[in-house]
């Protein structure tokens, strides 16, 4: 029988990276899910592990040296990584520039763009050794589109996009898929942390239309990394039906 495949998911504690974990579990594959919330990663390994293998690691992607200890405390068997799944991340804020908090800015630039990098460095090396892997990054329309008051957070995903493609380019030698997925609206706790934890703006963002659920993009991570050797899906945008572009949202007026 094939060996289980080893999957590593930032950001398992909700939303995109939760929804992921409970459909790779299902789907044969050993799990190592990490988060800061610890309680929430105990409460989702207690669940899983009834059907999987998992790990847990509990970090701030933000901290270099908490990642790289973080990811050296697994052993031989759980470090053969094959899939790593770079989710961890949000918007702080949508303020115009000209009027933006700078610890917001600080906040994505250093989770969204160098927390994806901290993690990447740490895994990389072993997945060039085996000459295997797959990297999945999380982007976001707002990685192919400016939109009013986006500005940082779009540029962090603009520079997830840049550095997806990067990747791709500087780990082709060695057999590794790199893709990029880049979701419109999808409702998970991401426009409450965006609001700063006031729910009833975060909930009037997903209202009057279908948006996307974390387990629709669960399904495409699946199908992306079940494809066969010989195939990459590279980049990837998936929206809401009623989404057309970042700013564009077809809404039923109540
Ligand atoms: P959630 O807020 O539901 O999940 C974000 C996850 O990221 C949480 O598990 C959180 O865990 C983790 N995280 C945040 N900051 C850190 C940190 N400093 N260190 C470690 N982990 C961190 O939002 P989503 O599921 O929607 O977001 C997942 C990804 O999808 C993000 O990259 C987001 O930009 C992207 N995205 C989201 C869209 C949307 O509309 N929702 C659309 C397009 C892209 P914890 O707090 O426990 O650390
Ligand atoms: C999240 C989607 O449109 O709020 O990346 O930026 S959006």
């Amino acid at each position: 029988m094939m060996n289980r495949r080893i999957a590593f998911i930032t950001g398992a504690t909700s939303g995109i990276g939760e929804a992921t974990a409970r459909l790779l579990a299902k789907n044969n594959f050993k799990l190592i899910l990490c988060g800061r919330r610890e309680d929430r990663l105990k409460e989702l390994a207690q669940e899983l592990e009834l059907i999987t293998a998992i790990k847990t690691l509990s970090f701030d992607v933000r901290n270099q040296a908490d990642v790289k200890k973080a990811i050296e405390s697994l052993d031989s068997e759980w470090k053969s990584i094959d899939v790593l799944l770079n989710n961890a991340g949000n918007a702080h804020g949508l303020d115009p520039i000209q009027t933006g908090s700078t610890d917001d800015w600080d906040a994505m630039m250093d989770i969204n763009v160098k927390g994806l990098l901290y993690v990447s460095k740490a895994i990389m090396p072993g997945m060039v050794e085996r000459k295997a892997g797959h990297i999945i990054n999380i982007g976001s329309i707002a990685g192919k589109e400016v939109y009013a008051n986006g500005n940082v957070y779009c540029a962090s995903k603009f520079a997830v996009d840049a550095l997806t493609k990067g990747m791709r380019i500087d780990l082709n030698p060695f057999g590794i898929k790199v893709t990029a997925i880049h979701p419109g609206l999808v409702e998970t706790e991401f426009s409450v942390v965006r609001f700063k934890g006031d729910a009833e703006r975060a909930n009037k963002v997903y209202q009057g239309f279908t948006p996307l659920y974390g387990s629709d993009i669960a399904d495409l991570i699946l199908f992306t990394i079940t494809r066969p050797s010989h195939v990459v899906l590279a980049d990837m945008v998936v929206l809401p039906t009623a989404q057309a572009s970042a700013t564009v949202v077809k809404k039923e007026v109540s």
